[in-house]
């Protein structure tokens, strides 16, 4: 299976992309190859190349991760707050999407229609977890579990975002993270009340997404209308601590929204209008996935709150995380 990645922003990850994700154990293709692709008329560049390592190797991690400073031990590494991390946004409708007349750094598939530049989307209480989900916390899943990861995903240190996850694997990690929840006696009443309804832990929507990254008052990056080398982890050489830049006033005080990884939503890649009806958690189809906030390699227009970028299911990439979310499904 190949690996699709497509921007907003052309060519970008074609010269920036680390070198050793490319596969070593498919010497037909190059390392990395670009095609100039129309995703259903949205005017987005995609790129192909071979995947990562699928798996098949033991997990490289068998014993508990360390203790970190401001994670609990006691409930897999998640934040050490009243809701182990997760941040709740509240109902409420926002203005999605954009064009160049609204914000002079959108891209032709964030345009919400022929006739509406943007969309206002209405969404029910969720909730957010405040971090990219950590190698750490990725870790306690694996040894819970046995489940397989990329030679990589455990690599880097325990208080940076896990990488190299496909989106399979970061829906396993949600799944598990559902059930491990609602079966812990330390579990905080608030999240186990919504469990016990029948909320669960997933990937977010890019609606989710996009909403909690630009806040009340429409921010184009999370911290303002500016992009800011002091605000977030972008046009770097490497994954930084969760957390690592100040962004309490940034919406809802969620961290690395703009840069560190990309992160994996559970939207499938297709021009607007945005549709909840299609986002689903299973692996049915040959869809890109969306995913948001451009990462530690991407120049400053991939930060903005309103960037679309679509991966195949199958890519593990240094610069691709995710965050979860606790809401209905
Ligand atoms: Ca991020």
């Amino acid at each position: 299976m190949r690996a699709r990645l497509a921007f907003g922003l052309r060519g970008q990850h074609a010269v920036t992309e680390p070198s050793p994700v490319m596969s070593p154990s498919d010497g037909s293709r190059p390392g990395l190859m670009l095609l100039a692709l129309l995703i259903a008329g949205v005017g987005a560049w995609m790129f192909t190349q071979t995947p990562s390592r699928g798996g098949t190797e033991p997990p490289p991690g068998a014993a508990p991760p360390p203790a970190l400073p401001g994670f609990r031990s006691d409930a897999w590494l998640l934040p050490d707050e009243p809701l182990l991390g997760f941040v709740k946004i509240p109902e409420g409708p926002f203005l999605m999407g954009g064009t160049p007349a609204t914000d002079p750094g959108a891209f032709d598939n964030e345009r919400w229609s022929s006739t509406l530049s943007r969309g206002t989307v209405t969404l029910e209480t969720y909730y957010l977890s405040r971090y990219e989900v950590t190698v750490a916390q990725f870790a306690a899943f694996v040894v819970d579990t046995g489940y397989e990861p990329a030679a990589e995903t455990l690599a880097a240190p325990g208080d940076h975002p896990v990488s190299h996850v496909s989106w399979p694997d970061a829906l396993a990690y949600a799944d598990w993270l559902t059930g491990a929840l609602a079966a812990a006696p330390n579990t905080p009443e608030p999240l186990r009340q919504r469990l016990a309804a029948g909320w669960r832990v997933m990937l977010p929507t890019e609606a989710q997404w996009e909403k909690a990254a630009r806040g009340p008052d429409d921010r184009i990056y999370p911290w303002g209308d500016t992009a800011d080398r002091a605000r977030a982890n972008f046009q770097g050489q490497t994954t930084v601590p969760v957390g690592s830049y100040a962004c309490d006033d940034c919406p809802y005080g969620l961290a690395d929204m703009g840069g560190n990884v990309w992160e994996w939503t559970r939207s499938p890649y297709q021009p607007y209008p945005f549709t909840g009806d299609d986002d689903v958690d299973t692996l049915g189809d040959d869809a890109l996935w969306v995913m948001r906030g451009g990462s530690f390699t991407d120049p400053e227009r991939n930060l903005r709150t309103g960037t679309r970028g679509g991966g195949d299911p199958g890519a593990r990439r240094p610069f691709m995380g995710f965050r979860v979310v606790l809401a209905t499904p």
